[in-house]
């Protein structure tokens, strides 16, 4: 069987204000026409079709062409991610048409979308984001009031608990999951986060502190389609866990990405080989670090075609230096200072949309108390700022 693995399209996404909506619908008629060329089966959609809970209609309309498009042609599986509202892309599924499966709600964890091929069954298992304050008491083993740990590895792991069990009765039937969460290699998570390949342009998903859900919580599927990393990239050595990435980047710390579809060959045996299909590349990121001088005097005219995040070096601010550096490079999407060698630099770094909302606090109250803080300290910080997070997405 083969199978087109995608994820994390955000659409009604914008790159430092750039809109890119229409960069999105070149990369949906790319994939309805791949999908038509290599005679794809099943297409799996893993989280953060939309960017926000309340899609504008243009990002809507887009969804329901690429919809329309890929269901001419394979099985569509679409599963919410963080960023998605679970509830609105369930609505889409009034819209339902044949071949297209949302798999929305925890309730159908454990009921599969089931297609054959001539080598037999292959179960296809949906599981949303799950918040673990949302879910920690729904998936908690039946018969018991305890709700499950406060964190992504026990929501993730009771849910695929249910996968298992689902599974089990279904001899000879491959299996594959398509889930939107941090995964790392590994049965600990600590160490091997660091070998996870993360970008500025993901929401932090963290819940007392930890985002991350061991691979081995997946053990016992044939393959594994995640979403959420906005990278292509695989978890652990078996090649069996795939992170698909997003179709284009949304940050500049992406500017060295390969953005791809992943197609999987699924073998009567359940072993898997992937293919990585560059997708279409609207206009490439770089960033250039250098004197005002040397920016506007030739040596960086190759960059003037790019998405550009401009490092302005000089030690003292020059005159009209944003409006020198946007007529130079007419792509310019962050233009910043950051002066060397000047006297009294400041020792907070800037805040920027991407800075951690957890480190920046934590900052301050070094900067105001002249100390790093506790672990209590920190503790408040982050549930305030769980709080708060929580309020902007109860929609
Ligand atoms: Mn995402």
């Amino acid at each position: 069987m083969r199978i087109l693995h995608t994820s994390d399209w955000h659409l009604g996404r914008t790159l430092h204000g750039v809109d890119l909506h229409e960069h999105q619908q070149a990369f949906v008629d790319h994939l309805v026409g791949l999908v038509s060329e290599r005679a794809i089966d099943v297409v799996v959609v893993a989280g953060d079709v939309y960017d926000r809970a309340v899609p504008a209609v243009p990002s809507v309309r887009l969804l329901g062409r690429a919809l329309a498009g890929l269901t001419e042609h394979a099985t569509v599986i679409v599963t919410p991610g963080n960023h998605d509202s679970a509830v609105r892309l369930g609505f889409a599924a009034e819209l339902m048409r044949p071949g297209l499966h949302l798999r929305a709600s925890v309730d159908l964890l454990d009921e599969p979308v089931v297609v054959d091929d001539p080598d037999g069954p292959v179960a296809f298992y949906g599981l949303p984001y799950l918040d673990p304050d949302s879910v920690r008491r729904s998936l908690a083993p039946g018969g018991t009031d305890e709700p499950l740990a406060r964190s992504h590895a026990a929501v993730v792991g009771a849910a695929m608990q249910r996968v298992r069990d689902d599974l089990a009765g279904r001899p000879g039937t491959r299996s594959v999951v398509v889930a939107h969460a941090f995964v790392v290699a590994g049965p600990a998570s600590d160490r091997e986060a660091d070998h996870a390949e993360r970008s500025e342009s993901e929401r932090d998903i963290r819940v007392g502190g930890v985002d991350s859900v061991p691979s081995t919580a997946f053990d016992g599927v044939d393959y594994v389609a995640l979403g959420h990393l906005h990278g292509a990239q695989r978890v652990g050595p078996s090649g069996r866990l795939r992170y698909s990435g997003s179709p284009l980047a949304f940050s500049f710390g992406e500017r060295n990405q390969v953005k791809s579809s992943t197609i999987v060959e699924l073998a009567a045996d359940g072993s898997v080989s992937v293919d990585l299909v560059p997708a279409p590349v609207p206009r490439r990121l770089a960033e250039v670090t250098d004197t005002l001088d040397a920016l506007l005097d030739g040596r960086y005219d190759a960059l003037r075609d790019a998405w550009l995040r401009v490092f302005v070096t000089d030690p003292v601010h020059p005159e009209r230096l944003y409006t020198r550096v946007a007529e130079h490079f007419p792509h310019a999407l962050a233009i910043h200072h950051t002066p060397v060698g000047a006297l009294d630099a400041p020792t907070l770094a800037p805040v920027t949309a991407e800075s951690d909302p957890i480190e920046v606090a934590a900052d301050f109250v070094a900067f105001a108390s002249g100390g790093a803080p506790s672990e209590a300290e920190l503790a408040v910080v982050r549930g305030a700022y769980e709080a708060a997070r929580a309020s902007e997405t109860s929609e």
